[in-house]
């Protein structure tokens, strides 16, 4: 019986680099490859499980970098593990945060693969053993960040015609603010009607600058801003909230686990929340600050770090479950690789990435792409 032995037997974990069709350009990085910590876990039962680390831009996204992943795995969290049902998700939990403080992206690596290993050996998917789904797809958006407005109108306009994205997320900050103005009058120009734009600042303005940035992106028809200023000023965010034109917005690197998700909400700092594997710390991490968020009124959109089908797979379970996921997600990543790391990607049809079918995350590693991509 398959089922009788889920013991953790071992951990294993390989950083990969996948580059990117271009360059993609945030506020404070930019990258041509995506670098991710690929785990795969094998149970006594000989059933294995994956899970995905990624990062953006080394450890400049946040604090985790690929090198400190596969290093702090190896040395704390993978030993802390083996020996243990696999399907004692929350015991799992603790071990790790005894093992390790934060470190989230790693333990949301661990954790995907602990249930990936469980829904394989069960023969159901983890979006079953998660509560199930609600949905079979979510509608995804892609994100504009190459910083030109003419290689970003011709991108969008690709994927409107292919019926891929017709919401975009436009990467701002970079560049001064009055650039970024006249770069998203000249997108809304050409797409405005046909699209729906929202942006990103990834923390670069300050207070003052916000104050007078966000009545022009509304007027631009942007409708959403995403973290306009440093993750740490949630006083700033709740009043330029509380300021008349200000659009919705998402708070993003704000909230890492629950308690960042009821201090936002108990100052009203946003109008939706970005949920993201590598921020909450695994699938049980994601439904509880999303659990917080739903508590406070406080709308869902599914985050995401450029992740492989592998992460995106993980995160698609997860958001299957919510009765409400009113901004869809940004899942785009699989699209943005040269190559993927699964033997069947996810699929992209109609303006949704579809819940893949199959036991587990519903994807399985490609052991030969795996190599390709490996870090020597
Ligand atoms: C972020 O800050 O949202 C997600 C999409 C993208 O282009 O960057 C990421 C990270
Ligand atoms: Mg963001």
């Amino acid at each position: 019986d398959l089922r009788r032995d889920l013991a953790v037997h071992s951990i294993r974990s390989t950083i990969v680099d996948v580059p990117t069709v271009r360059r993609h350009k945030l506020s404070n990085t930019s990258v041509t490859a995506q670098s991710y910590v690929i785990v795969e876990l094998r149970l006594a039962n000989g059933a294995t499980g994956i899970g995905e680390a990624a990062t953006l831009g080394g450890p400049r996204w946040s604090e985790e970098s690929v090198e400190a992943i596969k290093a702090n795995i190896d040395t704390y969290l993978a030993p802390a593990l083996i020996g243990l049902p696999a399907d004692r998700f929350g015991v799992a939990g603790a071990r790790m945060d005894a093992a390790a403080k934060r470190n989230n992206a790693a333990k949301a690596a661990i954790e995907t693969a602990l249930f990936d290993a469980v829904g394989k050996t069960l023969g159901v998917p983890v979006a079953l053993l998660l509560g199930g789904k609600v949905r079979d797809s979510v509608p995804v958006l892609w994100t504009l960040a190459s910083g030109d407005p003419v290689q970003e109108i011709e991108e969008a306009e690709c994927k409107l015609a292919a019926r891929l994205h017709d919401t975009f997320k436009v990467k701002i900050g970079a560049q001064a603010p009055a650039a970024d103005l006249a770069r998203l009058r000249r997108l809304a120009a050409a797409l405005g009607g046909r699209a729906t734009l929202i942006v990103d600042a990834n923390q670069a303005w300050d207070e003052t600058t916000a104050a007078r940035c966000l009545p022009q992106l509304a007027e631009i028809g942007i409708a959403l801003v995403e973290q306009p200023v440093p993750a740490w000023n949630i006083a700033a965010m709740a009043r330029l909230r509380a300021r008349p034109g200000t659009p919705p917005l998402l708070a993003d690197e704000c909230v890492f686990d629950a308690h960042d998700m009821l201090a936002v909400a108990n100052v009203a700092a946003a109008d939706a929340v970005s949920l993201k594997l590598v921020k909450h710390a695994g699938l049980l991490g994601l439904k509880k600050v999303a659990a917080v968020a739903e508590a406070a009124g406080i709308a869902l959109y599914g985050g995401c770090l450029l992740e492989s089908s592998v992460g995106a797979a993980a995160h698609l379970q997860a958001f299957a479950g919510f009765r409400e996921l009113a901004w869809g997600c940004e899942h785009f990543g699989p699209q943005i690789l040269v190559g993927d790391l699964v033997e069947e990607p996810l699929r992209f049809a109609d303006f949704q990435v579809h819940l893949p079918e199959g036991p587990g995350i519903g994807v399985r590693l490609d052991h030969a792409k795996l190599r390709r991509y490996a870090r020597a």
